[in-house]
């Protein structure tokens, strides 16, 4: 009986053994897009719950010290503070269908790329945070947040994964022993592909710490004695600009890139201080652990 069973699973002949073999690849293939569509319907529920124009937030677990290890996360989180915008936040799954984090979902609808989050948010609530800018403003400081996003955040990106090995940034996140062993094993090599790739990979690293300490400048002169890059209040763009300035102030610590904030340019502290405190009531309840830094000027 049991010979009879084996011989028509695995026949003598190769073109029956193929056959076996093709419907077990058959069978594993389907069973994994069974399991994949399962959870994917599962989490969707999940997603719904949150209600009806909740905006849920998919990002990474908080830091120790900064309440996001990605800029653009951060940006969003802040953006949806002060555009007094009501959503939660899901850190199961942080990449979205861009591959990309952060990314929302809303109404059942997903949305990736912070800028067109911003750009979706406001036009979907009519947010009217900026509307006291004038055109010039307005432009200026879209160069701003064109600055911060698109250069900025590969210098600081480069040197946290690939320059610095993640030796800096790893004293600034919680992750588990084992996330800590393997973590920097695939982001220094991915990063530095990446960054050559984008281009700022290809300069020395004292280049790159030039440029970074260059964009820092520039947004220091652009602030000036100004409180927010908005002025008297944030503005839009100011979310963007914190974000990436926090990875400098809190996730890069005792760094010579954190004193490009705390030392070179403190009106850039003061500002990041500023913003925490205007939108962030609750920043240490956000910390994992609790563990606050302390931050002199
Ligand atoms: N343009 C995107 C950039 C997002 C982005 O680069 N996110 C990083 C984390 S800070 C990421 O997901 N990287 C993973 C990857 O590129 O594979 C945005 O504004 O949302």
């Amino acid at each position: 009986m049991m010979e009879g069973v084996v011989g028509v699973v695995w026949p003598r002949d190769w073109l029956g053994r193929g056959r076996t073999l093709l419907a077990s690849l058959g069978i594993i293939f389907l069973t994994r897009k069974f399991i994949k569509y399962r959870k994917k319907t599962q989490l969707r529920r999940e997603w719904d719950s949150v209600g009806k124009d909740v905006v849920l937030l998919h990002q990474f677990a908080s830091g120790k010290y900064c309440p996001n290890l990605s800029p653009f996360a951060l940006k969003l989180e802040s953006f949806f503070r002060l555009a007094n915008i009501k959503y939660k936040v899901d850190t199961k799954t942080p990449f979205g269908p861009k591959g990309k984090c952060p990314w929302i979902t809303i109404n059942g609808e997903d949305v990736a790329d912070s800028e067109f989050i911003v750009e979706h948010i406001t036009q979907r609530y009519q947010v009217q945070i900026d509307a006291r800018l004038d055109p010039h403003k307005a432009a200026t400081l879209q160069a701003v947040r064109v600055l911060v996003d698109e250069h900025l955040f590969w210098c600081v990106l480069t040197w946290r994964y690939w320059v610095d090995g993640c030796v800096t940034f790893l004293k600034s996140q919680s992750f588990s022993p084992f996330l800590r062993f393997v973590f920097p094993l695939f982001m220094k090599s991915g990063i530095r592909r990446r960054s050559r790739e984008q281009g700022i990979g290809r300069h020395t690293p004292e280049e790159i710490y030039h440029i970074c300490k260059k964009n820092c400048s520039t947004l220091a002169g652009v602030l000036g004695e100004d409180k927010f890059f908005g002025g008297e209040e944030p503005c839009t763009v100011d979310c963007a600009v914190f974000g990436q300035l926090a990875q400098l102030m809190w996730n890069a610590p005792g760094s010579r890139y954190e004193a490009l904030v705390t030392k070179v340019h403190p009106s850039l502290a003061r500002y990041c201080l500023s913003m925490k405190e205007k939108l962030y009531p609750d920043w240490n309840k956000l910390l994992k652990p609790l563990s606050v830094m302390p931050t002199t000027l």
